[in-house]
């Protein structure tokens, strides 16, 4: 694949803050063929996340390996994937910055794609070297409806509060979201006053709960009150709150193990799907610990690594041997490339775990995770709140592809 023309534009990402965009450019025989790419950005990050590089400083480090890149023929994704990662030659990609690398990664994703003349998806699913029966689709979507932490300006310790619609169509999943989402909304501001209730980065719900539980007992309440086939889920994003060797939970100091405790008693009575960075970004002994327990205790509550492992092949690699969960996170800006971000799924799949597929709190119009989430055949995709459009479109596009599907495309 000779690249015509690339372009590394900054753009604004939801939150209103600088990002990359790359756009590049090919000559389908004469006729010129063009596609682009955009960078997502965490609050929350993990420390073992790959370097971002400021746009601006970005902008200039492209202009320096340009012309090395125009000058090449790429054979395929790898090969494009691995020039930017050894010409860049860091550990964490701090010399070109992971943001740069991303886009220029996924913007050939997607002209490799063109000149192959397959959807998105499908060129993902064929380069995966993931064996996917079938059609196999992205099973769940991951809605955040009520946001805190980092994410909101409110009393909220953990993060994401989070319901999974239990069925078949991922359409239909997403017209419940929607439904609960608006419901959830009318109680939110019954309780609290429409004046006290605003959205979070995610399109969740920012409100003056009290404590944690006060938040997940609402979401119980307005699922069991219209009977909607959800289950929760919650990013605790512990990292955010862990001091001096504590987790600070509503105004206390409590110690792993209290909070172990306390996870472990949300997971039980509100029969809780799925449980994100119950602990800070080092604690794999707590990890197994509550896996561990979780698995005695016959509870089906899946345990999901992100800081953790930071989609990162040696970090995934221990959090396996450890046994420390049975699914991790995938955010393609975490590690900087597709191609190491195929790989971290290919370990994931050959040792049983299950991977979901998740945005940033910072986002864009970008909706390449859906293609990404649909071609691994992703347990979940992680998107936010069915509020804005940056969450929406990435839904949306995964509706668009069942369609595809079906039609036999
Ligand atoms: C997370 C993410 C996305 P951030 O912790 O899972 O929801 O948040 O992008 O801020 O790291
Ligand atoms: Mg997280």
């Amino acid at each position: 694949m000779k690249i015509h023309d690339i372009i590394i534009n900054i753009i604004k990402d939801s939150r209103g803050q600088d990002t990359l965009e790359a756009t590049m450019s090919w000559d389908n025989n004469g006729q010129s063929m063009s596609a682009s790419a955009s960078a997502p950005s965490g609050k929350s990050t993990g420390s073992h996340e790959a370097f971002v590089l400021e746009p601006a400083k970005a902008q200039g480090m492209f202009a320096s390996i340009k012309q090395d890149v125009l000058a090449k023929e790429f054979a395929d994704q790898k090969e494009f994937d691995e020039f930017l990662i050894t010409l860049d030659g860091t550990e964490n990609k701090s010399r070109l910055g992971g943001n740069l690398i991303l886009v220029l990664s996924l913007a050939f994703a997607h002209i490799k794609a063109q000149q192959e003349g397959k959807e998105l998806f499908r060129y993902i699913r064929d380069i995966s070297g993931l064996e996917i029966v079938g059609t196999r689709m992205v099973r769940y979507p991951i809605f955040n409806v009520i946001n805190g932490g980092a994410h909101a300006n409110n009393k909220l310790d953990f993060q994401e509060f989070q319901v999974i619609p239990m069925v078949e169509s991922f359409a239909e999943a997403l017209r419940i979201g929607k439904e609960f989402y608006e419901k959830l909304g009318e109680a939110i501001r019954q309780k609290f006053g429409a004046e006290n209730v605003t959205l979070g980065d995610e399109a969740g719900y920012s409100a003056p709960f009290e404590s944690n539980e006060e938040a997940i007992a609402l979401m119980k309440s307005v699922i069991a009150a219209n009977n909607y086939p959800l289950r929760i889920g919650l990013d605790v994003a512990a990292t955010g709150f862990f001091q001096d060797g504590g987790y600070m939970v509503e105004g206390k100091r409590i110690s792993a193990q209290e909070l172990l405790g306390m996870h472990y008693d949300l997971i039980f009575r509100y029969n809780i799907l799925s449980l994100e960075d119950p602990f800070e970004e080092e604690a794999f002994g707590d990890f197994k610990t509550l896996y561990t327990r979780i698995n005695q205790g016959n509870l089906d509550a899946m345990l999901i690594t992100d800081d953790l492992t930071t989609t990162n092949h040696t970090r995934l690699e221990r959090a396996i041997t450890e046994q420390v969960g049975n699914t991790i996170l995938i955010k393609l800006n975490q590690i900087g490339s597709l191609t190491e971000t195929l790989r971290v799924i290919r370990m994931a799949y050959s040792n049983n775990w299950k991977v979901v597929v998740s945005h940033r709190s910072g986002e864009t119009m970008d909706d390449f995770i859906a293609d990404l989430a649909v071609a691994v055949g992703a347990w979940g995709l992680k998107s936010g709140a069915p509020g804005k459009p940056e969450r929406l479109v990435k839904y949306d596009r995964v509706i668009a592809i069942e369609e595809m599907i079906k039609q036999g495309k």
